[in-house]
């Protein structure tokens, strides 16, 4: 590595400017914590100019996860992306994908890093990575999502560093960044606690590939969650009540095991309902995503510290980090994602994984991803890394939608995420479904009691007793009946009284 470089200093226009049509562009961060903020929004202008002027220009865009507005809704809006990888939550590039204008490819968020080192998904032309700082020999010290930015930086061609002031230099404290060299040679990850470290503080770029470096000062805007609803406060306690019995059944230690939680209001209200209840002890928590509720729950000594990949926190939030900082200090560990989700480690630490679907099916495979097995949603992000490693594998998900004119309890998943083999308990604010150990038909008849809304269970039941025999019994002309009811007519059984379900 060269020594002692000194890198230019540009404007985010100048750095979109760098950036042709057509470049595999990688960007830092993970969820909008740490995504580059001002050189995307200048490519999207400079999209947006160039389509006006009737000139194509288009990226293909690699993340660690989602990224914030300023990144992928900017992109999304001015049509300036052809492929995007690995996960988004962005509506411009949902539409986009939905409607054939869009590669996204969905995958696994823990298989990234590998695919780029080992460059499964071709050259990386350029890098957009956002730091505190970055020394003349090349360490770069990341912001609040590490993500895929240590790969990233490795085979990047060349590099655009956004230094943004926004963020507490101490960060970097935080950090424990190793990247594993590729087989035959990978090396065991010697982490046997949450909060063990094995790396440094730094990603590591060649500094002759930095082409330049923009000065930002701006925040994540990380997104906050509304309080849990009765629904998900339903969900959380019966997911309390389970564990509990596991523990006084010996299958759970007493002290717990490492809890990973998926976004969103169900799964921050599982993570508050057992922070809350006093017959848990605390816990530490081997996660991808840290939120607002995890960090107040860290500050009061519920949770004794975390390892995640990212801080996804509000301004608010971020801030109190930042000025309590020797809290949190060793209390926090911000890993690349391929060691956060990483499965031999999740294995290893016997995590308890808590996600949330948007619909299973009766022999307990879930869908994650895409509504009608055709519009995806956000993408899998890493519910599967957890789901199929855990100790145990917890999906949640209420047990109908759209004011009940939807199950979420179905024959046949319209499209599969987590098979039958990783999904061990099903939870819905009718009850509990522990799977473990059953057959196709006993998991059917327990998913059905316990976790469907009883205005479908009758539909349910008849259509597993009238399905030809099997060793799983299913009626392939009607196993998507629900589905086709509700795009004909309006709802999977039409003839049910709506005004039982309350608003969603
Ligand atoms: O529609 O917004 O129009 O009202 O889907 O539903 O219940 O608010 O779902 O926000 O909890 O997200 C699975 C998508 C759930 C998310 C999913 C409709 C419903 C509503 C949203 P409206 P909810 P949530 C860590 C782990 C995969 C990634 C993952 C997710 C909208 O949790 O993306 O787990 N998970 N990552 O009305 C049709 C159904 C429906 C339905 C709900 N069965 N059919 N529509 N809806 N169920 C994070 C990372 O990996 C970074």
């Amino acid at each position: 590595m060269a020594t002692g470089y000194s890198y230019p200093t540009l404007t985010s226009e100048e750095a979109a400017e760098l950036i042709p049509h057509g470049a595999m562009v990688g960007v830092s961060g993970f969820t909008p914590a740490g995504s580059p903020k001002a050189v995307p929004t200048a490519l999207a202008a400079r999209a947006s100019e160039l389509h006006r002027a009737g000139q194509p220009f288009q990226i293909r865009l690699l993340s660690g996860a989602s990224t914030g507005a300023s990144c992928d809704d900017q992109l999304g809006l001015a049509e300036a992306v052809s492929w995007r990888a690995p996960y988004m939550t962005s509506a411009p590039l949902r539409k986009l994908a939905n409607t054939g204008r869009l590669d996204f490819v969905d995958m696994h968020l823990s298989h990234v890093s590998q695919m780029i080192m080992e460059g499964f998904l071709g050259d990386v032309d350029f890098a957009i990575v956002e730091a505190t700082d970055i020394t003349p020999d090349g360490r770069v010290y990341l912001t609040t999502g590490i993500g895929n930015s240590p790969a990233i930086l490795k085979k990047a061609g060349k590099v655009i560093i956004e230094l943004n002031s926004y963020h507490s230099p101490r960060i970097r404290e935080m950090a424990d960044i190793i990247v594993l060299p590729p087989p035959p040679n990978r090396i065991a990850i010697q982490l046997h606690d949450p909060l063990d470290r094995i790396g440094r503080r730094y990603a590591e770029v060649d500094p002759s590939r930095v082409v330049g470096i923009v000065h930002t000062n701006q925040s994540d805007g990380g997104r906050s969650f509304s309080k849990p609803d009765a629904t998900s406060g339903r969900i959380a306690a019966h997911v309390s009540r389970f564990f509990l019995e596991e523990m006084a059944a010996g299958r759970i230690p007493q002290r717990f095991l490492p809890l990973q939680s998926g976004v969103g209001n169900v799964c921050n209200a599982v993570i508050g309902g057992i922070a809350a209840n006093e017959d848990f002890p605390q816990f530490k928590v081997f996660t991808e995503v840290l939120q607002d509720s995890m960090l107040d729950l860290i500050a009061s000594g519920r949770v004794i510290g975390a390892s995640t990949c990212s801080l996804s926190l509000t301004d608010e939030k971020l801030k109190f980090l930042y000025d309590e900082f020797d809290e949190f200090a060793d209390r926090v560990i911000l890993r690349p994602q391929e060691i956060s989700n990483n499965p031999g480690v999740a294995r290893r630490l016997g995590v308890i994984a808590t996600n949330t679907a948007i619909e299973v099916d009766i022999y307990g495979h879930a869908n994650s991803t895409h509504f009608f097995g055709t519009q995806i949603m956000n993408g899998l992000g890493g519910s599967g890394d957890f789901e199929r490693n855990a100790y145990l594998s917890v999906l949640m998900c209420p047990s109908t939608a759209k004011g009940g004119k939807i199950s979420t309890i179905v024959p046949m998943c319209s499209h599969v995420d987590h098979s039958e083999h990783s999904v061990q308990v099903i939870v819905t604010e009718q009850g509990l479904a522990d799977l473990r150990g059953l057959s196709p038909i006993a998991r059917a008849r327990k998913i059905i009691d316990n976790c469907a809304h009883p205005a479908y269970r009758d539909y349910l039941h008849r259509y597993v007793e009238s399905a030809p025999m099997g060793h799983i019994r299913h009626d392939l002309r009607r196993c998507f009946e629900l589905y086709i009811n509700f795009q004909e007519q309006g709802a999977m059984l039409p003839d049910l009284d709506f005004s039982q379900f309350g608003e969603d």
